[in-house]
C-alpha cells in the first residue's frame, strides 16, 4: 500500500524526460530549428482568472493531436500500446514534422464510470476535472512526511491502465 514506489518512478521519469527533451532540443537547434522544452511536470503557472494550474501547453491535448492516443473519462491520455500509464513531455518547435493519424475512437468502454466513482476527492465526472480537490487529496506529505503522490486510483482502476500488454478494452 506504500505510495513511495509510484512517487519515485514519477520523479525519476519526470527528470529523465526533461533531460531527454533538452537533448532533443539541442539536436533540433543544431539543425537550425527553434526548439523549446516546456517541462514534464512543471513548473506550472497558476492562472488566477480560472483558478487552475497550467503549463505552457497541455501535454495530453498535444498528444491527441499527434495521434498518440485519446483522453478518457479520467481526463488522462490513453494510448493503445501503454494505456494511461504514460508520462508526456512537450517540445515546441518550428521543425516541420509529420503527425500520425489522429485516433478517433474513445478509449472508455461504454457506460464505464470506474474512475469517476472511485475518486476519493470527487474530482472527476464534471465538465472539467476539479484540480484543487485532486491536488489537496493526492499530493503532499502523509502525516507530516515528505511530499508524495498519495493517490492515483483513477489510473489503476481503469480497464485501459496498461494498454494492450494487459487488458486494452476499446482501441
Ligand atoms: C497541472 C497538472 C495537474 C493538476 C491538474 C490536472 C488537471 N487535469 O486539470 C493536478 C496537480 C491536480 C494534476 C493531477 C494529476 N496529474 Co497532472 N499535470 C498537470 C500538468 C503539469 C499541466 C496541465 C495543464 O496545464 N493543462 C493545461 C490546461 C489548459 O489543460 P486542462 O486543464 O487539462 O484542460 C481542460 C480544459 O482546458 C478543456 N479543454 C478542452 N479542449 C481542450 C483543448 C485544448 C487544446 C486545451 C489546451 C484544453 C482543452 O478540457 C480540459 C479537461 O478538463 C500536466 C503536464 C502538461 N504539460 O500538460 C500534468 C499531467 C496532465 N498530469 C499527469 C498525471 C499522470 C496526473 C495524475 C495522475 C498524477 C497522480 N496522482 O498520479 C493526476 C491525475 C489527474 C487527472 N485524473 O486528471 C500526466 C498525464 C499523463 C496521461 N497519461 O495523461 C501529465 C501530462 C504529466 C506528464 N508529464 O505526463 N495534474
Amino acid at each position: 500500500m506504500s505510495t513511495i514506489p509510484y512517487t519515485i518512478v514519477r520523479n525519476i521519469l519526470s527528470d529523465a524526460m526533461d533531460k531527454m527533451a533538452v537533448k532533443v532540443c539541442y539536436e533540433l537547434e543544431n539543425h537550425g530549428m527553434v526548439a523549446i522544452p516546456t517541462g514534464t511536470n512543471g513548473p506550472t503557472e497558476f492562472d488566477t482568472l480560472t483558478g487552475r494550474f497550467r503549463n505552457s501547453v497541455s501535454a495530453k491535448h498535444c498528444a491527441v493531436k499527434a495521434g498518440l492516443g485519446r483522453i478518457g473519462k479520467n481526463t488522462l491520455l490513453v494510448t493503445p500500446e501503454y494505456g494511461n500509464m504514460v508520462w508526456l513531455s512537450v517540445i515546441l518547435t518550428d521543425a516541420e514534422l509529420e503527425a500520425d493519424k489522429v485516433i478517433e475512437v474513445s478509449p472508455c468502454p461504454e457506460g464505464c464510470s470506474l474512475c469517476i466513482d472511485i475518486c476519493p476527492a470527487k474530482a472527476l465526472g464534471h465538465s472539467e476535472m476539479n484540480q484543487i480537490n485532486c491536488w489537496n487529496y493526492a499530493f503532499g506529505g502523509e502525516n507530516g512526511g515528505d511530499f508524495k503522490i498519495k493517490c492515483f486510483k483513477c489510473r489503476e482502476i481503469c480497464p485501459n491502465c496498461l494498454g494492450d500488454r494487459r487488458r486494452m478494452k476499446q482501441f
